[in-house]
C-alpha cells in the first residue's frame, strides 16, 4: 500500500518511523514541514526535516526530542563565550549537518536534493522530502506583535498569547519535486499527530500540495489525547484561540479534508460525535514497538476505507 505521510517534528517523526517499520521503502514518502526553518550563526537550520531524518536513521536524540544523539557542545560553548547567542542549542554533530547543508544551498542546490543525498549517506531508505524548495516561514501572531517561529517557540518558550498564524511565502511556494507525484500515486495520505497550526497547516498552505491531498483518501491521527497535548504548546494554542482542546477540535480543524480519523482509546466516548469513520487505539508512541503497532492499525483502517 503506497502512503504519503505529512509530518512536523516530534509527533510526526514518531509515526513516520512506525510507518517505515511496516512499509517497504518504495511505499512510503514523508513530506516534512519547513515553516520552522531559520538561520542561526549564518547556518540554515531545518528542525523538522532533521528530526524526521535523524529518527529514521536512528540518530535522534531521545532525551531532547530534537538534535543528534550522543551529542557534545564544544563549538557552541566556545561561540557563546565569545558573545554568540545561546538560546538555540546547536550540538557539534548537528552542526555538521547544518554546515554541509548551508554550503550546498549557497552553491545553488535545492533543499530536496540535499535531503535526498543526506538520507543516502545516513542509510535512510524511505523517501523524505521537504514540503517545498522555496522558503515558507511560519509567523506567530500575538497581541501587538508578529513573531518568527523559533523566536516564539524556543527563545520565548511559547509564552506569548497567540491570536493567529500565517505562512510567509506560501502563496509563491510550490511543492518540492516529487511531492505531488508521490501523493498522486499514493493510495492514501496520513496526517501525522503533529501540531495542526504550526506543523501541518504550513504544509497544506502550499497550494499545489493541498489540492493533491484533497483528491486522496486522507486519515489523521489525533495529537491530542484526553484533552491534552502529549508534548508542546498545542493545547495552549487551542485554548488561546478560544477552542477547547480535544480530538474533536482536530477533526474540526481539518474540516473537509479527512476521510477517517484515529483517536486514542482514552477518547472512546468522543467517537459517537465524529461524523466520519474512525478507530480508537493506543496512540501514545512511547516505545519503538508502539510506533509500529499504531502504523499497522492505521494500515488496516485505511485498507477498510479504500
Ligand atoms: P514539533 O514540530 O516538534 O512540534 O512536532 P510535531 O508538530 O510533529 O508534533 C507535536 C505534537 O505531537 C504535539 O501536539 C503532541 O501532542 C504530539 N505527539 C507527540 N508524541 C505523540 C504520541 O506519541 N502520540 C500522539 N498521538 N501524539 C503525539
Ligand atoms: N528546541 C528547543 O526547545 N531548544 C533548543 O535549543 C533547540 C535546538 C534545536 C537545534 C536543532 C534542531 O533541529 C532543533 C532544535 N530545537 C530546539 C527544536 C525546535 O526547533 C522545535 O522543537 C521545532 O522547531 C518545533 O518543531
Amino acid at each position: 500500500m503506497k502512503i504519503v505521510a505529512l509530518a512536523g517534528g516530534v509527533g510526526g517523526a514518531k509515526l513516520a518511523h512506525g510507518l517505515a517499520q511496516v512499509l517497504n521503502p518504495e511505499d512510503l514518502t514523508i513530506v516534512v514541514n519547513t515553516g520552522d526553518d531559520f538561520e542561526q550563526y549564518g547556518l540554515y537550520i531545518s528542525p523538522d526535516l532533521d528530526t524526521v531524518c535523524y529518527t529514521l536513521a536512528d540518530l535522534a536524540n531521545q532525551e531532547t526530542g530534537w538534535g543528534h544523539k550522543n551529542e557534545s557542545w564544544l563549538v557552541m560553548e566556545h561561540a557563546v563565550r565569545l558573545g554568540g547567542p545561546d538560546w538555540f542549542k546547536l550540538g557539534d554533530k548537528d552542526l555538521g549537518t547544518h554546515l554541509e547543508r548551508t554550503r550546498r544551498l549557497n552553491n545553488g542546490q535545492p533543499l530536496s536534493k540535499i535531503t535526498r543525498d543526506f538520507c543516502k549517506a545516513w542509510k535512510v531508505q524511505h523517501t523524505i522530502l521537504p514540503m517545498s524548495d522555496q522558503p515558507v516561514r511560519t509567523i506567530v501572531e500575538t497581541v501587538g506583535k508578529e513573531i518568527s517561529f523559533q523566536e516564539y517557540f524556543v527563545h520565548l518558550k511559547c509564552e506569548p498569547k497567540v491570536i493567529g498564524f500565517h505562512f510567509e511565502g506560501a502563496e509563491r511556494a510550490e511543492a518540492a519535486p516529487g511531492v505531488v507525484e508521490a501523493i498522486d500515486s499514493a493510495e492514501a495520505v496520513v496526517i501525522c499527530p503533529s501540531n495542526p497550526w504550526v506543523s501541518i497547516d504550513p504544509i497544506l498552505a502550499v497550494a499545489n500540495l493541498r489540492s493533491a491531498v484533497e483528491a486522496k483518501l486522507t486519515i489523521a491521527v489525533s495529537p491530542i489525547i484526553g484533552g491534552k497535548a502529549v508534548k508542546g504548546p498545542l493545547a495552549k494554542m487551542f485554548t488561546e484561540l478560544g477552542i477547547q482542546p480535544s480530538a474533536l477540535a482536530i477533526i474540526e480543524h481539518y474540516q473537509n479534508l479527512l476521510n477517517g480519523f484515529v483517536l486514542d482509546n482514552i477518547d472512546q466516548d468522543l467517537t459517537k460525535m465524529i461524523g466520519i469513520p474512525s478507530i480508537t487505539t493506543d496512540t501514545l508512541m512511547d516505545s519503538l514497538t508502539k510506533r509500529a503497532q499504531l502504523a499497522q492499525a492505521m494500515l488496516h483502517f485505511m485498507r477498510r476505507l479504500l
